[in-house]
């Protein structure tokens, strides 16, 4: 066989191998073993203000609610029943603080199983952000339809870049509860897990 021969067999199992690399499935949390996440990122509650101690979220891992019928998941419990308040929950895509440059652009969606307690609240709408290093753009979508169930959720990365964010530099995922979305649920509680990305 001569080089340029085998030069075009080699770039036509290259050509082939790439989408079969691009299928695979990456778990960003499964909330089963204590932090970091499984991209080796932090996490944890942030409201604007470090001196607010009323309208928070507070997170709790929690292995009696999860789901699936092992490990356990991630209780986020909101106040936001003050107008103009919002707080949340962020997530590193990666161990450092900036710089991860999780390349996100061979996925199409990020997924999320979320349960509400309607005995406390249920937010009619969380804000869902997906954003490289400070200064960045941020993407921004909106899940509704949260019940007593878990249920999966998506966010399309298409909506992601259409706001302009460079999907092959992401460095942290977030929740946020909004006071003038969240309605009825001003105050109330959600459960996470199993956050990825998908083909
Ligand atoms: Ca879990």
């Amino acid at each position: 066989m001569s080089a340029r021969r085998l030069s075009v067999v080699l770039l036509a199992v290259v050509a082939m191998a790439i989408p079969a690399m691009a299928a695979e499935r990456q778990v960003v949390a499964d909330f089963d073993m204590p932090p970091p996440s499984n991209l080796g990122g932090g996490y944890g509650a942030f409201s604007p203000n470090p001196e607010e101690m009323t309208y928070v979220t507070v997170e709790t891992m929690d292995d009696t609610v999860r789901n699936g019928t092992n490990g356990a998941s991630m209780k986020l419990e909101y106040n936001v029943d003050q107008a103009g308040s919002y707080n949340g929950f962020w997530m590193k895509l990666g161990p450092q603080e900036a710089g991860n440059n999780f390349d996100a652009s061979a996925f199409t969606k990020l997924s999320f199983w979320v349960k509400g307690d309607s005995s406390v609240g249920i937010p009619s709408k969380v804000k869902i952000e997906l954003k490289g290093d400070p200064g960045t753009r941020i993407g921004r979508s909106y899940v509704s339809g949260i019940t007593d169930n878990w249920t999966r959720m998506e966010v399309p990365l298409s909506s992601v870049s259409a706001q302009r964010v460079d999907l092959t530099k992401l460095n942290e995922f977030v929740i946020v509860f909004e006071n003038n979305v969240v309605a009825p649920g001003k105050k109330g509680v959600i459960w996470i897990d199993d956050i990825a990305f998908e083909p």
